[in-house]
């Protein structure tokens, strides 16, 4: 099953930080898309529920430096 989510992004500090955790997002294993809107500090990102939680996608966003505000 695929979940959409949009959460608000902290500590992007310019637009290559947006592409930069792009990137990184959308090769875990289980997600489908990511968008991230850097002037909106936010991200949409599906995925599959079954493979990957928003608590890993937060954990892994952290490890290189960035937060995902779940339920924003
Ligand atoms: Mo450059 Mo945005 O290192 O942090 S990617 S400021």
């Amino acid at each position: 099953t695929i979940k959409n989510i949009k959460t608000s992004v902290t500590g992007m500090t310019c637009a290559a930080c947006a592409n930069s955790l792009e990137t990184f997002l959308s090769e875990l294993e289980g997600v489908d898309s990511v968008k991230i809107n850097y002037a909106d500090q936010s991200a949409n990102i599906s995925f599959y529920k079954d493979l990957i939680s928003e608590d890993v996608l937060n954990d892994a966003a952290a490890k290189i430096g960035y937060g995902l505000i779940l339920g924003t």
